[in-house]
């Protein structure tokens, strides 16, 4: 270590313990915060105004950002539904997590602590609006019709006029919740909008005015009509949801809590889109994240250190005061928090790990296709372990890749020269490494993995990713794979 790194540790070191003195300073002069976690279904990062994008409108979203802290380099621990909600709730990498870490498979009550008892053990009331650890089978695990994330508000529905198709109105639903709670009890409530999950009122983008020519085409998908008209479709349910945000946070401010309370907002995997959900490319993992608290967070502030959705059980059971588990793999992010820093924080947070292993049944014998990758803040390197498997499931359906009309036009054109190198890259095999400059090449397009010139580099990324895979037990590091054996719970 240089005098130059060494005086930054240091000054590091000093602003973390401020602001663990200051945590501390909290813990007995405030009374226990409430935690409210917003996660949306299928969204991938700069799909949100505080991040740039003009079109899609999420002014609450925003204000969560300004009064808060925005971070850009936020990254869930896999791209599917029921694993990245898993990782969320036991603060650990999905490989930790057996069955858990598969879309249909189940959590087992007893093996796994989840944040959200933790702090309904310790007198918080926990529950859930919209989706919740979902769609993998709670019966099989042990929680019978309970959800992991706490009991269910989910009976008020929105007017059909309102949305085009069935909504459930999330905001009464809060609003239901909060009334069942004692005087002055903590509460722990997960909102869970099933946006922008498809299906998609098509062509809803369209009609509320809308323009096509205002999107922003991810450099992965072709620069077609349709793929403009579905992103619009997708940004509608993106702002649907962040009307019910609003909803709720006015509700909070009614009830004199917003200042008490730790308020995230997030996503569980990138859009349901060709090569971004349920892919390792920063469309399927890298994604949204702005949180606020009160006055307690400096608000104002872009924290560019990178956070894991694993972090996140650990943080809510710090700010309650709570021993944090030694299983769980994630760390508390409280002291950036109450930092009232911003850009680089702490420098060990310098990178994310991701991972799959089965999302849908989409091969011969209910086969996954598992990788394991880690993101830095100019490489992306990826692991395929069963290269000879098809990435986005078997030809025909491709059923990794939700339907949509992005996926219908890509498939339709396959043969059209413009068209044929995406299709490969969503749908083709590919090799076992995959390596991206994502500095000059964003969207992950060019794999140098094979490059004489970046051969350092791969080496570095695949030392630090399979150090990060020992250290948390994944089996895959000791060349095992338990996923081949599982079959979906009944
Ligand atoms: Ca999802």
């Amino acid at each position: 270590m240089n005098r130059r790194d060494f005086l930054k540790n240091v000054s590091i070191g000093t602003a973390l313990l401020a602001a663990s003195q200051s945590l501390g300073a909290l813990n007995k002069t405030k009374k226990r915060p409430n935690i409210f976690f917003c996660i949306s279904d299928d969204q991938s990062w700069l799909h949100a105004g505080a991040y740039g994008d003009k079109v899609v409108k999420t002014p609450n979203f925003d204000r969560i950002a300004k009064e808060g802290v925005l971070f850009t380099h936020s990254f869930c621990s896999s791209p599917s539904c029921t694993p990245s909600r898993a990782a969320v709730l036991t603060g650990q990498e999905i490989w930790r997590l057996g069955q858990g870490s598969t879309l249909r498979g189940t959590l087992f009550k007893n093996q796994y602590k989840v944040y959200t008892s933790l702090l309904e053990e310790a007198g918080y009331l926990v529950g859930f609006t919209g989706k919740g650890w979902a769609p993998g089978n709670t019966k099989a695990g042990g929680w019978g019709n309970q959800n992991p994330v706490g009991k269910q508000f989910n009976s008020k529905a929105a007017p059909s006029s309102l949305k085009g198709i069935a909504a459930t109105d999330y905001a009464e639903n809060f609003k239901e919740f909060l009334n069942t709670r004692k005087e002055e009890q903590p509460f722990c409530f997960w909102f869970g909008p099933k946006e922008p999950h498809r299906d998609y009122d098509i062509g809803s983008g369209l009609k509320s005015g809308k323009k096509l020519a205002d999107v922003r085409v991810p450099e992965s998908l072709p620069d077609a009509t349709e793929t403009r008209s579905d992103i619009l479709d997708y940004y509608m349910e993106i702002e649907w949801y962040d009307k019910h945000l609003g909803r709720m946070l006015k509700l909070l401010e009614d009830k004199d809590e917003l200042d008490n309370t730790l308020i995230v907002v997030t996503s569980d995997n990138g859009m349901p889109f060709p090569r971004a959900k349920a892919n390792l490319y920063d469309m399927g993992v890298h994604m949204p994240l702005a949180v606020c608290w009160g006055k307690s967070v400096k608000g104002g502030r872009v924290v560019d250190d990178f956070i894991s959705h694993t972090d996140f059980a650990p943080t809510f059971l710090a700010a309650a005061g709570l021993e944090v588990p030694a299983e769980m793999t994630g760390r508390s992010f409280l002291d950036i928090l109450l930092s009232k820093k911003q850009g680089r924080v702490d420098s060990q947070r310098d990178f994310a790990c991701s991972a799959i292993e089965r999302h849908s049944i989409c091969r011969p014998d209910g086969m996954g296709y598992p990788m394991r990758a880690i993101r830095d803040r100019r490489w992306l390197y990826i692991r395929n372990y069963e290269h000879d498997r098809w990435p986005a499931g078997d030809p025909g359906k491709f059923g990794d890749c939700d339907d949509g009309p992005t996926k219908a036009y890509i498939i339709e054109h396959q043969n059209d020269p413009k068209v044929m190198p995406l299709f490969e890259k969503a749908f083709g095999k590919r090799s076992t490494e995959e390596l991206y400059d994502v500095k000059n090449d964003p969207g992950q397009i060019n794999n140098l993995a094979d490059e004489p010139a970046f051969a350092e580099t791969k080496k570095m990324l695949q030392q630090k990713l399979f150090q990060y895979q020992q250290k948390t037990s994944d089996p895959r590091a000791q060349g095992k794979s338990p996923w081949d054996n599982f079959k979906d719970e009944k």
